[in-house]
């Protein structure tokens, strides 16, 4: 019973890291920079934790199989050593804070860091159950918004009627067009409830929270279309929040925003 039971413990060990290994090469495609980075964090980590995994899962099947009941054995207290208890808390607490501060460049690149003058403002907005994208318009100002103004018809967003700033803003449903190679600032905020703003080629999910503002900023690399997904159980219709990023060449993009203007 011993026996099975270390082995049943090896076992289970060596088929999770197969699994793992084998479900590497079906990540989707990673279209920005800042995707590759967080991909080799990621298996930075997993590697690391891979490791410790193992060492683990090995030690505990072995001590099953060492301290086992034998006859004639006896319990025995073990005062445990203060040394080794010290000395692993460090050599965890060193892996931790490295692997964080190993992590902070490509957090300052998704949040932190200002973009470029010329980059390109979208303010995306969750509801129940759908995702409104804003655009300034050609005079790069959002207009104002009240929440007493949504109409879900005529104007999504609320936008103030008599401001000049929101009159040329172009509010499109579900679809995140973006020119390729361009800096882009995400605006992330929620009419109701929590959403997740998922683009899985750019490795990039974000909770959506109602009353705050959320910049994260990325360049895509290649034009294509691709999927956008609520990450967060948000209600019943959850399911239907599915949107898409349209990478496109810069002229392209600039006729797109004019046909959506005129609708
Ligand atoms: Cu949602």
């Amino acid at each position: 019973m011993v026996f099975l039971l270390a082995m049943s413990i090896w076992l289970v060990t060596a088929i999770s890291v197969w699994l793992l290994i084998d479900a590497k090469g079906q990540m989707p495609v990673a279209i920005s920079d800042l995707a590759r980075s967080i991909d080799s964090q990621f298996m930075f980590t997993l590697v690391i934790t891979g490791v410790v995994f193992v060492l683990a899962q090995g030690l505990l099947g072995w001590f099953i199989l060492k301290y086992r009941d034998r006859p004639g054995a006896r319990a025995r207290f073990v005062e445990g050593n203060t040394t080794v208890e010290i000395g692993g808390a460090v050599v965890i607490g060193i892996i931790f804070v490295g692997l964080a501060v190993a992590a902070q460049n490509v957090w300052a690149r998704l949040h932190l860091n200002e973009g470029p003058a010329d980059q390109v403002v979208v303010e995306i907005t969750g509801e129940q159950f759908a995702w409104n994208i804003r655009y300034p318009g050609p005079d790069g100002q959002f207009g104002r918004t009240l929440p007493e103004l949504y109409d879900a018809t005529n104007n999504p967003m609320g936008i103030v009627p008599d401001d000049p700033a929101g009159q040329d803003d172009i509010v499109v449903l579900n679809t995140l067009a973006v020119p390729v190679n361009r800096p882009v600032e995400l605006r992330l905020g929620s009419k109701d409830v929590l959403h997740g703003f998922f683009m899985p080629v750019l490795r990039i999910k974000q909770d959506t929270v109602p009353g705050m503002r959320i910049p994260l900023r990325f360049v895509a690399e290649e034009t294509g279309n691709y999927e956008i997904a609520c990450a967060e159980l948000c209600g019943l219709g959850h399911y239907r929040m599915r949107g898409f990023l349209q990478v496109m060449e810069e002229p392209e993009f600039r006729s797109w925003l004019v046909e959506q203007a005129a609708q």
